[in-house]
């Protein structure tokens, strides 16, 4: 039997990109994806179009589901929306398809070579980046500063692109606390932590609609900061 695989894509405000990158993402899974593929819409209080838009996308491609998670965050919409998909293989992906997205295929199957979780890596010798300075700085701060606190041989933990098999899901998944952005982080921390291996996939990035950006840098990085130090204290005791 073919293997399942889920693809989440959060969102949250995002009317104005949604229908073009469904139908891309669409377009790249039909194409090249040999498994068994589901692409679902999960957004938490949109105020704009995106649900309407959404339920349209979901009407008119039977691979394409829309769930609604009240709760906002990011992180807790790709925890909750996982719990009610039965597959091999769980992933998301950022709306914006700010990583080139033909890596797709290789993130997949990297799960079914035997990693564990596959990540992409705007970082690697093979990665290429386009960020703005002060979001490059941030990261490299961020980075930075993980590596003082963790033993850690991951070296980009924030890119929206990610795969995880269902056992490691099962196991990590659960025991992640973050509903928001520390959501990707606290996943491969906890996951190496627990032994499990985490392939690292060299991506291509292009930064998109910066002033659209639902992050705000300054409150995510404090909170990130907060968040790492928890953590530690937590896998500590
Ligand atoms: N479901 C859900 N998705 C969100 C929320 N906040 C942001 N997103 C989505 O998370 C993804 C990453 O956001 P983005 O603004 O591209 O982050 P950036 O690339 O780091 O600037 C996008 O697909 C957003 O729509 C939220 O509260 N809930
Ligand atoms: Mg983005």
């Amino acid at each position: 039997m073919k293997k399942k695989v889920v693809l989440m894509l959060p969102v949250y405000n995002e009317e104005r990109i949604i229908e073009d990158s469904v139908n891309t993402l669409h377009e790249y899974m039909k194409n090249n994806i040999i498994f068994d593929w589901k692409i679902v819409i999960v957004n938490n209080g949109s105020t704009d179009k995106t649900s309407k838009i959404s339920k349209n996308l979901q009407k008119k491609y039977k691979n394409i589901d829309y769930v609604e998670i009240e709760k906002k965050g990011r992180g807790n919409a790709l925890r909750e929306s996982w719990k009610n998909y039965d597959a091999d293989i769980y992933s998301y992906c950022d709306c914006d398809l700010a990583t080139d997205i033909s890596q797709l295929r290789e993130l997949f199957d990297s799960i079914d070579r035997g990693a564990n979780i596959s990540t992409g890596n705007r970082y690697k010798k093979d990665s290429q980046t386009r960020r703005t300075l002060t979001r490059l700085i941030t990261s490299k701060t961020y980075l930075f500063l993980i590596k003082i606190l963790f033993n850690t041989k991951v070296s980009d933990f924030q890119c929206g692109f990610k795969a995880i098999d269902k056992k490691t899901k099962d196991d990590i998944v659960t025991i992640t606390k973050d509903n928001d952005w520390f959501f990707d982080t606290e996943l491969l921390l906890l996951a190496e932590r627990e032994g499990y291996n985490i392939a690292q996939i060299p991506v291509t990035w292009t930064e998109k609609r910066i002033k659209d950006s639902k992050v705000r840098v300054i409150p995510a990085s404090l909170n990130n900061l907060i968040n790492l130090i928890k953590l530690k204290r937590r896998i500590s005791k």
